[in-house]
């Protein structure tokens, strides 16, 4: 197996020591740090992803391996260069206004940054008037936004409506448990994803055309 291999199933298994031994393996071998993110960190993430969208394995292991491809992470991102690795764009994310459920969003947030792209996590309980604030300063292509609760899905009516007329270019993809496709559509967001791994399949189909 190729050290590239080694580190995807370190991710994959969740085993950040490993991570870390087998990127630095990798480094002193010659492979370059943007090539280790994306044909071992992000690849290993990505087969986790395949595996929770299908019921493979649970919330557990992913948030174990997205741990693991911190670790890898924080030792290769000081050292790429800069253009050295595909910028996929930046995308922000939020649980809406009045929900403080967070462990859903976050692992749609540990996913989408494990596939490439910049995530800026603006946390719980975010009000529409901070997520437009958060655009005009991250200028994001897409907006993710979370809601747990029937009592706030009326705030995430509102915050798609408020960041439309704000910025019509921008892409606003919405998920959690009493979303709905039917719900998404119906508030106008681009995009609804009824999981995490699905989150990103949705994000790179949005962001492609
Ligand atoms: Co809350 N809670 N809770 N809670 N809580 C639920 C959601 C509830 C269904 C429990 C129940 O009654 N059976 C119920 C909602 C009922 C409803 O509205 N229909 C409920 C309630 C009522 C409440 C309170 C009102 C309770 C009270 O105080 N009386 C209160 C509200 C607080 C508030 O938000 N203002 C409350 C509080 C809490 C805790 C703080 C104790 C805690 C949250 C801790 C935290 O998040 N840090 C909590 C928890 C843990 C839950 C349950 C048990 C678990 C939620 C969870 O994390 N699931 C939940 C019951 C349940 O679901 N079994 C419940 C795991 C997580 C991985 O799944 O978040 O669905 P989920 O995320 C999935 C998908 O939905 C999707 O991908 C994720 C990964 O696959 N997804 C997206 C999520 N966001 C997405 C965004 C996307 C795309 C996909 O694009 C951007």
């Amino acid at each position: 197996m190729s050290l590239l291999d080694d580190i995807k199933a370190a991710v994959f298994a969740g085993d950040a020591g490993k991570v870390r031994e087998a990127s630095s393996g990798a480094l002193a071998d010659g492979i370059s740090p943007a090539t280790i993110i994306n044909d071992g960190l992000i690849a290993g993430m990505n087969d986790i992803g395949v595996l929770f969208k299908n019921n493979e394995v649970y919330v557990p292991e992913v948030l174990i391996a997205a741990m693991a491809m911190h670790a890898g992470m924080d030792l290769l991102k000081p050292l790429l260069k800069a253009g050295e690795i595909e910028d996929r764009g930046t995308v922000l994310i939020g649980t809406v206004k009045g929900d403080l459920h967070d462990i859903g969003k976050n692992l749609v947030a540990m996913m989408v940054e494990g596939n490439g792209y910049r995530v800026i996590d603006l946390g719980i309980d975010v009000a529409p008037d901070r997520f437009i604030k958060a655009v005009d300063e991250h200028r994001p292509q897409a907006v993710g936004l979370s809601a747990l609760l029937t009592t706030t899905m009326p705030a995430m009516e509102e915050t798609v409506s408020k960041l439309k007329i704000h910025n019509s270019q921008i892409k606003v993809i919405v998920g959690g448990a009493p979303i709905t496709q039917a719900y998404a559509d119906h508030i106008g967001a681009d995009a609804y994803a009824p999981d995490a791994g699905s989150a990103v399949e949705v994000i790179n189909q949005l962001l492609a055309g």
